[in-house]
């Protein structure tokens, strides 16, 4: 059932356009969403991380969330809005945890393919390096800071770089949680649930984190989010 134009809650945030290919592909999406495309191919990001566990990651786990958001929102009000407005809409709703927690993962996790690029790692663009410094001292102080962040994360979660007003900072989440949830920008996400690293490195976090902050991590991407 379609409510009626009357009706219809907010379907538009006013935020920018976002910078990544599938976070964008997302972003144009309604109900029913589908997978948006990975932005390089399913090897693409070996050895760091290894076809196997790309391809469970965004077959499985990324699709597993897509259809079970779908699942939660057929038939409801939020189906007629924007991915981005259901999240802020059912974040701390105890009431909505389904939908939270898969309209959340759907969207971290297609930020998070847009977060890594075969060609990352590297220095970040002028004006992102210069406003890490800013808050940092140095882009190997971010660097450290978003490690901490990945490492510290006590179970299932993300780690993340975000624009606070105009301060780069690094948080991370709990389960499906982002940072759209506290009124910040994310700019880079880190997925440090299990299924994105243990096939890989079994309980090894450490190299995984390591791996994706030295060669992955895509800074232009980041850039791009500034906006
Ligand atoms: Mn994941």
């Amino acid at each position: 059932m379609n409510p009626s134009p009357a009706m219809q809650p907010l379907q538009r945030d006013f935020s920018p356009e976002p910078a990544g290919v599938a976070t964008a592909i997302l972003a144009t999406m309604a109900f029913p969403y589908e997978l948006p495309v990975l932005p390089y191919s399913t090897e693409a990001l070996s050895p760091v991380i290894s076809e196997k566990t790309l391809r469970f990651h965004y077959e499985k786990h990324h699709q597993g969330y897509i259809d079970a958001l779908n699942k939660a929102i057929d038939d409801t009000e939020f189906q007629a809005m924007s991915l981005k407005a259901l999240i802020l809409t059912t974040a701390g709703r105890p009431d909505k945890d389904v939908i939270f927690n898969n309209a959340a993962q759907a969207w971290n996790h297609a930020f998070y393919w847009d977060s890594l690029s075969p060609r990352g790692g590297g220095e970040p663009p002028a004006m992102l390096k210069r406003m890490i410094e800013a808050s940092y001292g140095s882009v190997q102080a971010c660097k450290q800071a978003l490690t901490e962040a990945a490492m510290s994360q006590f179970g299932t979660g993300w780690a993340w770089l975000v624009l606070d007003g105009r301060k780069i900072s690094v948080v991370r989440t709990s389960d499906a949680d982002n940072p759209l949830t506290r009124g910040l920008t994310p700019l880079l996400a880190i997925d440090v649930w299990e299924h994105a690293y243990y096939l890989d490195y079994q309980n090894r976090r450490k190299d995984y984190v390591a791996g994706v902050i030295e060669d992955l991590i895509n800074w232009d991407f980041a850039a791009g989010n500034l906006a």
